[in-house]
């Protein structure tokens, strides 16, 4: 398998993870997206990554198919649970970590923009999202080792890649301080070996 990722993609990072945890052989081919001869452009129409090329030749993306594909192959542990609605929960979880992180990427590219062209009331609208997103799953982990059931899921995996990124990209956002019970979830998830070895470069 080829997983065409940008090393500072926290969608990609999701993918590397659960191939690390799975402990399934993969080629990386280091891309970027923005560029407009981005290897990942010829084989996404959307030009986004994480893009997976599977053994049987078949490409995949975005992120979330890419972790239900890896579940069809036999390569336990297996991160989605076995009843339909307990995946569907974890799928909730991926989709409310994968939407913080689709704010958090709008606020990240405004301030990239000529400052004359910023807007404060985008950068407020999407940070609010960001903000709604962290206070839900700050409750739903309170009291809790794992978002669904008893043992570590995708939406697990979804909320570390989340929370890693937010720390990386906006390092004085002060969330740790504001959600603690993610905070203190957060350090053990990122220790894994898995998170330790798909750390975003510098
Ligand atoms: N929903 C997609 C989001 C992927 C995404 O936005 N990736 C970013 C990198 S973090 C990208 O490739 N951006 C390039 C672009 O938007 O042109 C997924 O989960 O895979």
């Amino acid at each position: 398998m080829q997983l065409i990722a940008s090393l500072t993609s926290p969608y990609a990072r999701k993918i590397r993870v659960l191939l690390l945890e799975k402990g399934l052989p993969f080629a990386m081919i280091a891309d970027n997206p923005h560029e407009p001869d981005s290897a990942v452009s010829k084989v996404n129409p959307l030009g986004k990554v994480p893009a997976l090329l599977a053994d049987d030749g078949r490409c995949w993306f975005d992120s979330p198919v890419i972790a239900e594909y890896l579940e069809t192959l036999s390569a336990s542990p297996y991160f989605l649970p076995s009843d339909r609605l307990g995946a569907v929960e974890v799928k909730q979880i991926e989709a409310l970590a994968d939407g913080v992180l689709d704010a958090g990427v709008l606020v990240l590219l405004e301030g990239r923009r000529p400052a004359a062209q910023q807007s404060e009331a985008w950068c407020a609208r999407h940070w609010g999202k960001v903000e709604a997103g962290l206070a839900a799953l700050e409750a739903r982990v309170a009291g809790r080792e794992w978002f669904v059931g008893g043992n570590i899921t995708l939406a697990d995996i979804a909320v570390g890649c989340m929370w890693g990124w937010l720390d990386f990209r906006f390092p004085k956002a002060g969330v740790k301080q504001k959600y603690p019970a993610l905070a203190t979830w957060g350090d053990k998830i990122l220790a894994r070996p898995s998170f330790v070895q798909t750390h975003p470069p510098a």
